[in-house]
């Protein structure tokens, strides 16, 4: 004899609500374990580089100098190390990678959620404590990646339209992903490696429309009980995935390789696409307006201020120019995933160190003209500051900066991210030499 409770289960097992939690409601016939495996390898390679040089990023900020976003993150800091000048398009290549790529896994994210879509539907919802953890590790998954792909996002196209701070959202939706998909690839990677091998990706491009048939019906309750005749077949399917990747692809390459030749590419790119005449017309990250820098601020009555040394210092901008120039080719690499590489010349930092009595500083804090905010001051390791590539520049491609490019002076670090390289420099403290 069964007992009440399980009668009452099988009763409602057997009586989904209309709609949706009937199974017979899924028709397509393209969905399949097989299927969702696919995308889901393509997500297994290609998420981990996208979390990887996120974290990254986190650690090129410099959070042991007190100013990477989110500041305080607990027990979920990361160790930090000094940021490696060694080869200038690291950040560059990191957050290019990590903005290239995340945009690019959109469709395949979206094809795979499509896939899963009846399981969101699986009736009854969960009877198990093991169901009940795979379901809220798939909360964390689905609601992970789909939180950090609109806000990362929305941030590349500088629209800070939700309420709250974009990093110390991004960094934590981050790790409630990076949770769930521990969680989920332990739960399926032995389904999704068995599946793989049960068709050919090869045969599959080979198939035509006519000849596409549902997978057969396994224990993933995936493939569709009473499939309708396909109306796109599997390699449709795929070219639909593919070419908007690569569309995506190209409409962000403009603004993270571009800056240049491939600017014009970047129709995704928010910001206008001329920033000045000749040498000085490449990206503006602020302009000058925004920053509240006048043009009597950076006039004649400038100063740079070096402190924090033997011999405090004050210099002009000519004395600084009768100083020994260094030229060095180098990128500036913001976090939006955008770069340009240009020719700068000016003040190596570690003579200017030498200068002001400090020989080998441990670390060096800049502050900015700009009044408020935080992008005026920033605070660099020893390695950074006496790379012989390390300036404060003062000129760019054979001419003065232009004020949206920080004159009279601004700081250009190799691989540093973009948001360190201060703008309009007006003091400099060298401590712990
Ligand atoms: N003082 C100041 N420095 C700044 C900024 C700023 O807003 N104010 N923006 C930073 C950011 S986020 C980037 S990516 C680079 C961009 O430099 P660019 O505008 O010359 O391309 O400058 C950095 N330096
Ligand atoms: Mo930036």
């Amino acid at each position: 004899m069964k007992s009440r409770a399980t009668r009452l289960y099988d009763w409602v097992t057997a009586h989904p609500p209309p709609g949706p939690f009937r199974r017979a409601a899924w028709r397509s016939p393209l969905r399949g374990t097989w299927l969702t495996s696919v995308f889901g390898l393509v997500l297994l390679v290609g998420l981990p580089v996208v979390i990887i040089t996120g974290l990254l990023s986190y650690v090129a900020y410099g959070p042991q100098y007190g100013q990477a976003f989110p500041g305080d993150v607990g027990w979920l800091h990361l160790p930090s190390f000094d940021w490696p000048t060694a080869w200038h398009s690291l950040y560059r290549v990191t957050q290019g990678l990590h903005v290239a790529l995340g945009i690019a896994l959109i469709p395949v994210v979206l094809a795979k959620l499509w896939s899963v879509i009846p399981k969101l539907f699986t009736w009854p919802p969960a009877v198990s404590v093991k169901q009940a953890v795979e379901r809220i590790s798939l909360l964390m998954l689905v609601g992970g990646i789909l939180f950090e792909l609109v806000t990362g996002v929305l941030n590349t196209q500088y629209d800070y339209i939700f309420g709250f701070d974009f990093y110390t959202a991004h960094y934590w939706g981050a790790w409630i992903f990076i949770a769930g998909f521990v969680v989920h690839v332990g739960l399926k990677l032995p389904t999704m490696l068995r599946t793989l091998r049960t068709r050919s990706l090869r045969t599959e491009l080979r198939t035509s429309l006519p000849a596409t048939v549902a997978e057969p019906q396994d224990e993933n309750a995936l493939a569709p009980v009473a499939p309708a005749s396909a109306s796109l077949s599997r390699r449709g399917l795929f070219g639909l995935v593919a070419g908007s990747s690569a569309l995506l692809t190209v409409a962000t390459l403009g603004n993270t390789v571009g800056g240049g030749s491939l600017r014009w590419t970047a129709f995704l790119s928010v910001r206008g696409q001329s920033y000045g005449d000749g040498p000085t017309d490449f990206q503006v990250n602020r302009t000058a307006r925004t920053a509240k820098i006048t043009p009597a601020m950076v006039g004649p009555a400038w100063r740079l201020r070096l402190t924090g040394g033997g011999a405090e210092r004050v210099l002009t901008r000519e004395q600084l120019l009768a100083m020994p120039q260094h030229t060095a080719t180098l990128p500036i690499a913001c976090v939006e995933g955008w770069s340009s590489v240009q020719t700068w010349t000016g003040v190596r930092l570690r003579d200017l160190a030498a200068l002001a009595g400090a020989s080998s500083p441990h670390t060096t804090s800049v502050r900015s003209l700009e009044p408020r905010g935080a992008f005026n001051h920033a605070t660099y390791g020893h390695g950074q500051v006496h790379d012989e590539d390390a300036l404060l520049a003062l000129r760019v491609n054979g001419v003065d900066l232009s004020i949206d490019h920080g004159y009279p002076a601004r700081v250009i670090i190799p691989a540093l991210p973009g948001v360190h390289q201060t703008k309009w420099v007006t003091s400099m403290d060298f401590r712990g030499a």
